[in-house]
């Protein structure tokens, strides 16, 4: 196929800049980036100058690709990602994890920002994806739709055990040692967005066992695990979106959830990967 040789051509495009070979892939949501900035001796390469890549349009979301080591593990990091929302097809989406792959990642952490539509669920809580709920991808916009390729993965990957256990087992301990942090452990839904959900859509994502919703990240998480990647996934909950609640939510506030949840966000990442040395 020809992604094939897209992807293959964008490694070695990222190869020419560096010769690190990444262990871990990382992507930073909303208001989550500034991790980037703790890279050692990194490699930043705008989106834009990488062969196929789209271009990250969200306001927060910086688009590009930095190569460096964090706690001393090699990793990849996606300072920003791309929606559906954006307009652009389940494949543009996750063109970038078909790279960071052959890249050498074998792992992949996943952040963003959701609702939380537990009610138990407190704006500033993070939640560990113990499983999701792909509603676009049930309605037809999954990313593996199309020719399979052998060469990333199988026709008919099973999914049941999709966020790994031991990086979750990793997580709950590193937790523990910031007694300001709540982890919660829960089902990720996604929508396509761009708008927020309504009162009834709320409730009814909670009748089919939602207890965050959010606008990315699955896509990446099915494509990653079609290439044998494990996978760990944190939602950063910024604010409540049971159906309840009187308050409509905006991006500013998730925004600003995400600004001010950020130094425990970012130490519980630094510490999983602290963790996989
Ligand atoms: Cl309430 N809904 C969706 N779809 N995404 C979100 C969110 C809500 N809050 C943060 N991200």
């Amino acid at each position: 196929m020809m992604q094939y040789e897209n992807v293959a051509e964008a490694v070695r495009a990222i190869q020419a800049r560096t010769t690190l070979k990444p262990r871990v892939a990382l992507i930073l949501g909303s208001g989550l980036g500034d991790l980037a900035a703790e890279l050692v001796d990194a490699t930043a390469i705008p989106y834009a100058e990488i062969p196929h890549f789209a271009r990250s349009t969200v306001i927060g979301h910086a688009g590009r690709l930095l190569l460096g080591t964090l706690e001393g593990v090699p990793v990849v990091v996606m300072q920003g990602r791309f929606h559906l929302y954006e307009g652009y097809s389940p494949e543009v989406i996750t063109f970038p994890i078909r790279v960071m792959r052959l890249l050498g990642a074998e792992i992949l952490i996943v952040t963003n920002a959701a609702g939380g539509v537990n009610p138990a669920y407190a704006t500033g809580d993070i939640m560990l994806l113990k499983d999701h709920i792909f509603l676009p991808g049930m309605a037809g916009l999954n990313p593996l739709i199309g020719p399979n390729d052998e060469r990333f993965g199988e026709r008919f990957p099973p999914l049941a055990h999709a966020y790994d256990v031991e990086l979750r087992e990793v997580a709950r301990t590193v937790a523990q040692s910031w007694p300001d942090l709540t982890l919660q452990e829960g089902i990720y839904t996604m929508v396509t967005g761009p708008n927020y959900e309504t009162s009834a859509e709320l409730r009814f994502l909670r009748t089919i066992g939602t207890d965050a919703v959010g606008m990315s990240t699955v896509p990446e998480v099915v494509v990653a695990r079609h290439m044998r990647m494990r996978v760990l996934g944190l939602s950063l909950i910024s604010n409540e979106a049971t159906g309840d609640e009187e308050a409509e939510v905006n991006h500013e506030e998730v925004l600003e959830a995400a600004n001010a949840a950020r130094p425990k966000f970012t130490a519980l990442v630094r510490g999983i990967i602290r963790s996989l040395q």
